[in-house]
């Protein structure tokens, strides 16, 4: 069977768990696996490109492999599609799926001095999105997340039963008394196991006149509300929180995408965070009940 087939069932089949056993025992084994700039057994490995065209850099990779697929960070992508651009055609993911534009890569550009995992990369076209390499024979047909609260300038959801769930959730950050203001708010399954998780994006700054110094009581973050043994739980994916013990500018984060990178059923959240000299892109894939930073490029000033 050949791995465009293995991949198919395996997000046809909705895989909740880390090993699929396909068939009898002469058939292969389809494992997955996630961490950051993972050691890979060379057989038979191709990198399928992730590009994130807002930050204009390499993202990171899908690895197949005959026996597994996973992702992979942006330098070991960079060194394996480097020279065979003529050969990779890309689609639009997210957040808006194109999959009648396909793109091509025209060239790469050298990374600034303070930038992290930043690969840059040229297109024939300009299209702003996730972008992944059509060769990976997968799609992510997903259900869209939907949205509870469309992020709109200056206005807040006013769910009270919310509001009251990120008002507890940032009392145990060290925030006593918060003022809550749900940037945005999403529905989706993240993880396939048929229920759905609820990521909410909040934020309060007193004052951004100033955005290297932050008040007491100011606030960014993001989390996602999910089911865990018949409870509730909140899981913190990224957050900055003016306590008294955590100081910084201010940080801003958007839910850029939620899509499944690499095809193994669980999605992937993609936000873009910005500091008043920054900006990045980074992935959290979910790990059990957690969420796990697995991929990141971007730069300061
Ligand atoms: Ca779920
Ligand atoms: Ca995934």
């Amino acid at each position: 069977m050949k791995i465009k087939n293995l991949l198919i069932i395996a997000i046809a089949t909705c895989i909740s768990t880390s090993i699929l056993v396909l068939g009898s025992s002469a058939n292969p084994v389809l494992v997955t696996k996630h961490s950051q700039e993972r050691k890979v057994d060379p057989l038979d490995k191709k990198i399928i490109p992730i590009i994130d065209t807002e930050i204009g850099s390499i993202l990171g990779g899908a690895a197949v492999t005959p026996t597994a697929f996973y992702l992979v960070g942006a330098k070991e992508t960079y060194e394996y599609i480097k020279d065979k651009t003529d050969r990779i055609t890309l689609n639009s993911f997210a957040p808006v799926a194109n999959y009648e534009d396909k793109l091509k890569i025209t060239g790469f550009s050298k990374a600034g001095e303070n930038c992290e995992n930043f690969y840059g990369v040229a297109l024939d076209k300009p299209i702003k999105g996730i972008l992944i390499g059509t060769s990976g024979n997968w799609q992510p047909d997903y259900p869209k997340p939907q949205d509870l609260w469309k992020k709109q300038a200056g206005k807040y959801w006013q769910n009270q039963t919310y509001k009251k769930v990120t008002a507890d959730f940032l009392k145990t950050k060290g925030i006593g008394n918060p003022k809550v203001q749900i940037i945005e708010a999403k529905k989706i399954d993240f993880d396939g196991d048929g229920t759905d998780e609820v990521i909410i994006n909040a934020a309060y700054f007193k004052n951004k006149t100033n955005p290297f110094e932050l008040n007491p009581g100011d606030y960014h973050v993001v989390f996602v509300r999910k089911i865990v043994n018949g409870k509730v739980k909140d899981i913190l994916i990224e957050g900055q929180f003016a306590n008294g013990k955590d100081v910084g500018a201010v940080m801003e984060h958007d839910i850029y995408a939620i899509l499944d990178l690499e095809g193994d059923g669980r999605k992937e959240i993609i936000l873009h965070s910005k500091v008043p000299e920054g900006r990045w892109s980074k992935v959290f894939h979910i790990e059990g009940n957690g969420f796990v930073e697995v991929l990141r490029t971007g730069c300061s000033a």
